[in-house]
């Protein structure tokens, strides 16, 4: 699925949002369901999207972690639900890193 969002005059945060939704969609739309994210969907977008802040996050111990907590409600895949949450909890970690005194 593509989104396009040029017609509209966006502020940051609606701009923040919309990319989101396309890089998410971008990733889940590889293979199976074009709205969730499957293991391999999910490492790619890690590693292409996230490889500076997880660092070893392409390793596959980690991967299968990380999807493991990801998928919540354990359907073997992950919904823009909860890959949000991940990304929302990043978002605090990095406001945290670089609001501290
Ligand atoms: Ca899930």
């Amino acid at each position: 699925m593509h989104y396009t969002f040029k017609t509209i005059v966006m502020s940051d945060v609606h701009t923040a949002m919309a990319l989101l939704i396309s890089s998410f969609s971008k990733y889940a739309g590889k293979e199976g369901d074009p709205h969730t994210l499957s293991k391999a969907e999910l490492k790619e977008l890690l590693q292409n999207e996230l490889g500076d802040l997880l660092g070893k996050a392409s390793d596959k111990t980690a991967v299968d972690r990380i999807f493991k907590e990801l998928d919540q409600n354990q359907d073997n895949s992950v919904d823009f639900s909860e890959f949000g949450k991940m990304v929302f909890c990043l978002t605090v970690m990095c406001h945290e890193y670089f609001t501290k005194k």
